[in-house]
């Protein structure tokens, strides 16, 4: 059993996370706000503590990782949306990248002996760069106040990791979709909302003509990943894309989820977004390396989506 911190815990990803942390037999603590996830996400199993708290204030968290003697440190509480980190840059600052730094000055003044920590940053670090596929060398073009604290934590992660003999490695998510999506914003990730499109019966805007491009990788996969990329000992110091290296169209996906639910979408073209980037997807030589391969085609992961929603 291992003593595991989850800050932004009851968010979407995070709070997979912790279901299959609960799952393997570990003892999580969970950090989050509530400014984006939800206290209903969470276990009520006695294995998960949950604090109610900003990851912004210090003395809070220096005095939870005094006290607790963490084993494995998943970073994952952020201002997650890109839309809301350009109306709030400073804030973001704080949040993205500023609270992370502070835990591993932490974790490097006490000489706390953790395994491995581990930072989720974005493929948002990559920009407008039109290299493909995105390859974790290729050209970093951060375009926004959340993707350039991304990728300055993602070097802080690296470089404290390597200066101060501290156990720590970057993930950049792709387009991470699966259940507690939260689909509240018009920028939340496009598969919550055509989930709730299709729950409501609503029409769906489509920005564009459908053909852009993304690398979606259900949230299983993502887990997975994660499992792999903390316990391998060789990963270290070092940052991983994480997504499938498969490119869809939102044409495809639409198709594809009509089968899953069994009837029509109602699309409405849209002007493309402005910013919006045409195509995306991952090189993932470097995961693959360390194990892994996705075991959802996105027919199986929309599937399960779907099932946990309707
Ligand atoms: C993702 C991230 C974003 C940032 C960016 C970096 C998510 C949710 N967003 O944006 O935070 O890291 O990558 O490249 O993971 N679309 C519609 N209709 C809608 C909503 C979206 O047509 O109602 C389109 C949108 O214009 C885009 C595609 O769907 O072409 C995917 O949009 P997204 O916001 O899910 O993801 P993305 O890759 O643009």
């Amino acid at each position: 059993m291992s003593k595991v911190l989850v800050t932004g815990g009851a968010g979407f990803i995070g709070s997979n996370l912790v279901d299959q942390l609960l799952h393997d037999g570990d003892e999580i603590i969970v950090v989050d706000d509530l400014s984006m996830g939800l206290a209903s996400n969470l276990s009520n199993s006695p294995s998960v503590t949950f604090y109610e708290h900003s990851i912004t204030d210090h003395a809070f968290m220096q005095g939870l990782l005094l006290k607790e003697h963490f084993d494995y440190i998943y970073l994952l509480a952020a201002i997650a949306s890109v839309a809301d980190s350009v109306a709030r840059p400073y804030e973001t600052h704080q949040i993205n990248q500023e609270a992370n730094v502070f835990i591993l000055e932490t974790i490097r003044q006490y000489k706390l002996p953790i395994k491995k920590l581990l930072f989720t940053s974005s493929a948002a670090v990559y920009g407008n760069n039109p290299e493909l596929p995105k390859r974790e060398d290729s050209t970093i073009d951060p375009l926004t106040p959340y993707a350039i604290d991304k990728f300055a934590t993602e070097r802080f992660v690296i470089d404290y990791g390597k200066l101060y003999n501290i156990p720590t490695v970057a993930v950049r998510f792709f387009n991470v979709y699966g259940p507690r999506q939260n689909p509240k914003s018009p920028y939340s990730g496009v598969l919550s909302l055509i989930t709730q499109c299709f729950k409501n019966n609503q029409g769906f805007s489509l920005f564009g003509d459908g053909e852009q491009t993304r690398d979606f990788i259900f949230i299983q996969d993502v887990l997975s990943a994660l499992h792999l990329i903390m316990t391998n000992n060789q990963a270290v110091h070092d940052v991983y894309n994480v997504a499938t290296g498969k490119q869809s169209s939102l044409r495809t996906i639409i198709a594809d989820y009509q089968k899953v639910v069994g009837r029509a979408l109602n699309v409405e073209y849209l002007p493309a977004r402005s910013g919006d980037i045409v195509h995306s997807y991952a090189d993932t030589t470097k995961l693959k390396a360390s194990g892994f391969s996705p075991k959802y085609t996105l027919f199986s992961g929309l599937s399960s989506y779907w099932m946990s929603v309707s």
